[in-house]
């Protein structure tokens, strides 16, 4: 039976021709083992040698391990291995981060970061709204979006949800969103909130501030598109969707439609199980690229080390995965959440800079005066950082601000 060997160590990496994935391997076998496990199994191979596997095959689908470097591994997988229809994530997450996790060759192994040639993005379209489109829908060209999360995360009533989301937009918020496990309860009907929400929009315009609110439209695959449109026609300014649990086929089905005409907020719910270890699973990077492909317009990264969630990255990788031109998209719009209060606004936005919407759901509605001062604490605590003021002096003449500062302290 002949053998193939994975391992092309030394050759030069081909990014405009391959899939080029690194890979955290913690493994007993010797490193090189490791790497051609990952190289087989995701590739031509399996745990043993194959009489029905040629040169012909080999040669032209065959992964190759181009690098070890410590317990990193470059792994390149041809363009060829990738389904040729016109875009499809599920069938790229099966070869890149897929039986692999499972292998028993490997202790623990972590996708860190992929990157696609130019003939797998072009057939992509990335978000038809993006961080540009939303800013011009809040007419907000500068100043970070400022939101909240309407919460309890479950159980108001449609006309307390719209309540609340009055009461926000009139403190100053230019986002407010369903939390990720609200979609159409008894309690609270998708259609009743919606259009209550929407008037709650409508009035705020009408008294001079643009607002939108993302309704949660995730549910099952043969039905979300149905229910977007529907969401829409019943008046909404923009939609959600947890794309862990939806899948990104499903956001892409609803970014490539031509009858969605409202930006999609992506939360990220469940990325933790596999994003948190940071010697095991997937890095919230390779997730954040992938949305951007597949066209989400805002999408959750955490908050950068500063807030209450500790999974996802620390770092500005995730920013930069959003927001630069090194892939042929829009930017997206990352937002930060998790903990957030008033306290830590200046600091995430110093590690964030300008072009991010942050946003507050116990750190509004947690507020000594109500939501309507929580969101004016929120607002007035992104103002003083835009105008590179210290939250503390700029509370001296905010009170909501100070109040909130008062409660939770700063950074
Ligand atoms: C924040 C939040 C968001 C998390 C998600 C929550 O609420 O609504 O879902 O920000 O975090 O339910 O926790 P708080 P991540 O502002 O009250 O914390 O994107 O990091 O998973
Ligand atoms: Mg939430």
């Amino acid at each position: 039976m002949e053998s193939y060997s994975y391992l092309h160590l030394g050759e030069p990496e081909d990014p405009d021709r391959n899939v080029v994935c690194r890979y955290r391997v913690t493994t007993d076998l010797p490193m090189e083992k490791a790497a051609e496990a990952i190289a087989a199994e995701q590739s031509t191979g399996t745990w043993t040698g194959i009489s029905t596997l040629d040169h012909g095959i080999f040669d032209t689908l065959g992964a190759r391990i181009t690098s070890i470097d410590g317990d990193i591994v470059t792994c390149e997988f041809p363009a060829e291995d990738f389904s040729i229809e016109n875009g499809a994530v599920p069938q790229i997450l099966s070869v890149i981060a897929g039986n692999l996790f499972g292998l028993g060759a490997l202790k623990a192994v972590r996708l860190e970061d992929v990157t696609f040639p130019k003939s797998i993005l072009e057939q992509f379209k990335g978000p038809k709204f993006g961080a540009e489109g939303i800013r011009q829908a809040l007419h907000r060209p500068e100043k970070p979006l400022v939101g909240t999360i309407v919460k309890p995360k479950i159980g108001l009533s449609p006309e307390k949800t719209a309540e609340y989301v009055y009461e926000a937009g009139s403190g100053g918020l230019t986002n407010s969103k369903d939390d990720e496990t609200l979609v159409d309860q008894a309690f609270c009907p998708i259609e009743d909130r919606t259009v209550k929400v929407a008037e709650a929009l409508d009035r705020l315009e009408e008294e001079g501030h643009y607002m939108m609110h993302a309704v949660n439209v995730s549910t099952r695959s043969d039905r979300i598109l149905e229910l977007a449109e529907k969401v829409q026609g019943w008046g909404a300014r923009e939609i959600m969707i947890d794309v862990i649990t939806c899948g990104y086929g499903c956001l892409q089905a609803l970014a490539e439609d031509p009858s969605i005409k409202v930006p999609i907020h992506v939360h990220r719910t469940m990325h933790g199980a596999f994003t948190k270890d940071p010697l095991h699973g997937v890095n919230m990077l390779a997730l954040t690229k992938l949305v951007r492909m597949v066209g989400g317009d805002a999408l959750h990264i955490g908050t950068l080390g500063v807030g209450k969630m500790s999974a996802g990255a620390h770092d500005d990788s995730n920013l930069r995965a959003c927001l630069g031109d090194d892939v042929p998209y829009k930017a997206v719009m990352p937002v930060c959440s998790g903990g957030v209060h008033p306290g830590l606004v200046g600091e995430i936005i110093r590690r964030s800079g300008m072009n991010v919407q942050i946003q507050a759901g116990g750190g509004v509605a947690g507020h000594p005066g109500g939501v309507r001062a929580g969101a004016m604490g929120m607002s007035q605590a992104v103002d003083a950082a835009f105008e590179g003021i210290p939250a503390a002096e700029y509370a001296e003449t905010h009170p909501e601000l100070r109040a909130a500062l008062d409660k939770w302290g700063s950074a």
